[in-house]
């Protein structure tokens, strides 16, 4: 295996023996093999797509295989012999509709051709040179193919949720297949890659403003909502990730059935929309980011529904391994996993009637959070900032959107929050927020100094929120804004959340805790001097720093 995806790869280099983050070697190069063949798929829908016969199959088939091979998403092996196998179907169907329209097929790429039919030959072929990330020889286009395979992987988990809640747009489907066709194409030069890059960030905007107008729509936008930390007397389901279709069907099926729902690191952004406020028996945020798993869910002591990455393997033994469910494109080997039917409903019975006979969580804290500051609740609050920036009373805006993770060295992140002086405002997105969203760090006259739009994806409303205030300011670019982007990162959404902001023209971002491993020496150049973007230091020097002290 080489995997080198997340910010976890081992020695920052990348994961050869096992993955830090608990996938095994068969597993990481069945997971190239997926990619391997969406890219197969890709190089005939592309084609299909230029006369006119595409295929809503692959599309849906494209952003689910992509978004199965997210860090942390789905650890099945199972799941992966199906999809390749799906797959394979799927891209001799779009030869076929290539060959009965006349389409030239000529120097098909071995992506295009190869057959595995049997687990034993789609083993075999996962560890093929060809098949895996170093199958490209040249540092710096490897990089670059990366880098736009796992914004790809990012936009896909955005698409999918908008696709669940009825909205798509072929445009992005389209771009997605003609990325993944490019990455096998060798005649493709670094200049043509790095512009790649950038059209992929271009439609990762794309992808975020789906999502964000389908969330809104079907749940209204978000509010300032004070999240209860606490816990009830009633047993409960934790549900995390970010399906936001999946916590509406478990609020309606669990909804007088005495059992209470509470959402786990990236969902506790549901508290905010509107629509999930009239359930009664939906409690509260239990615990913390993602990487926390291991010890809140033993404390829940009830069942625990995955809706999408995110997931750490448990330990052998861990108590509450058997009260695990997954749906969407997460999956473990070993727990639940719980399908759609044609509809798209979901049936969680069996979760709730397991949690009836489970104890109530036990408390690991009390209090409140709050958040919800997500573009059109941070409009109808504009005049009282826009007054506050022209006051002064607010200096600058730091945007610490994206991911936690376990690494010490994200301590910083909680260091830089604390210190960093009473008139800047974090805004943030994503888990990012947990490191310092329980920090008493107080509010500029009603304003409060942590404004959380939401999940990860909801940094397109950090985006909107900059692109209004240089209007309202009147300037010329969103780089004489007062904002700083100091952006924490762990998987590939945050990825395509850089790669948008990048399209966007924001410039000097900050990243860290460390610079990606996939970035080749020369890459991260072209990054650092057409865009500025840096990584962190020490906590003190970076506030002078970014204050300009
Ligand atoms: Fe994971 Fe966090 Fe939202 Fe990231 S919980 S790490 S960019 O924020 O994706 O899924
Ligand atoms: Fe390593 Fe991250 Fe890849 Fe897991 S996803 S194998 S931790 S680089």
């Amino acid at each position: 295996m080489f995997c080198y995806q997340c910010q976890e790869a081992a020695k920052g280099t990348g994961c050869t023996i096992k993955g830090v983050c608990g996938k095994d070697d068969s597993l990481a190069n069945l997971q190239d093999l997926l990619i391997y063949t969406l890219k197969g798929i890709s190089f005939f829908s592309t084609k299909a797509e230029a006369i006119g016969k595409r295929d809503p199959e692959v599309d849906d088939f494209i952003f689910v295989g992509l978004f199965n091979t997210i860090t942390n998403a789905n650890f099945d092996k199972e799941v992966f012999y199906n999809q390749i196998r799906k797959g394979l179907e799927l891209r001799d169907k779009m030869k076929k509709v290539c060959e009965d329209a006349g389409v030239k097929l000529e120097n098909l790429p071995d992506a295009a051709t190869f057959t595995a039919n049997t687990k034993e030959e789609m083993e075999a072929k996962s560890t093929a040179k060809e098949v895996g990330v170093l199958a490209t020889e040249n540092e710096d286009v490897r990089s670059l193919r990366e880098l736009i395979t796992y914004g790809l992987k990012g936009m896909a988990a955005y698409v999918e949720h908008a696709s669940v809640l009825g909205e798509r747009k072929e445009e992005i489907f389209n771009f997605m297949q003609t990325a993944l066709a490019k990455t096998l194409d060798d005649s493709l030069s670094v200049e043509d890659l790095v512009a790649l890059t950038l059209e992929t960030g271009k439609y990762g905007v794309e992808g975020m403003a789906l999502l964000d107008g389908a969330n809104t729509t079907a749940y209204g936008n978000p509010e300032i909502t004070e999240v209860n930390i606490g816990v009830g007397t009633n047993p409960g389901i934790l549900i995390s990730g970010h399906d936001l279709k999946d916590l509406e069907q478990l609020l309606e099926q669990t909804e007088g059935t005495g059992v209470d729902v509470y959402t786990h690191s990236e969902m506790l952004p549901g508290h905010y929309y509107p629509a999930f406020k009239k359930y009664k028996h939906f409690v509260g945020n239990y615990g913390n980011a993602w990487w926390k798993q291991k010890e809140e869910f033993e404390s829940f002591n009830g069942p625990v529904l995955f809706t999408t990455n995110c997931i750490v393997p448990p330990k052998t033994g861990a108590k509450y391994d058997g009260r695990v469910f997954t749906t969407g494109a997460s999956g473990f080997p070993g727990w639940k996993h719980i399908e759609a039917d044609e509809n798209g409903k979901k049936d969680f019975s069996e979760i709730i009637e397991l949690a009836k006979k489970c104890e109530a969580p036990t408390e690991i804290e009390t209090g409140k959070i709050i958040g919800g500051f997500a573009h059109a609740q941070v409009f109808a609050l504009a005049d009282k900032v826009v007054d506050a920036v022209k006051t002064g009373a607010i200096k600058r805006f730091f945007v610490m959107a994206g991911c936690d993770g376990r690494m010490k060295s994200r301590e910083y992140y909680t260091e830089f929050a604390e210190k960093l002086p009473g008139d800047t405002v974090i805004l943030t997105a994503g888990c990012a927020k947990y490191r310092y969203n329980k920090l008493k760090l107080g509010d500029i006259g009603g304003i409060p100094r942590v404004l959380d739009a939401g999940q990860c994806n909801d940094s397109y409303s950090l985006a909107v929120i900059a692109l209004k205030l240089k209007e309202v300011f009147e300037l010329n670019d969103i780089n004489e804004l007062p904002i700083t982007y100091n952006i924490a990162w762990y998987e590939q959404k945050a990825v395509i959340v850089l790669l948008a902001l990048l399209y966007l023209g924001v410039k000097d971002i900050h990243l860290g805790p460390t610079l990606p491993a996939f970035l080749s020496a020369n890459v991260a150049k072209v990054l650092v001097e057409n865009f500025g973007i840096a990584g962190i230091g020490e906590v003190d020097e970076d506030i002078k720093l970014f204050l300009g002290e």
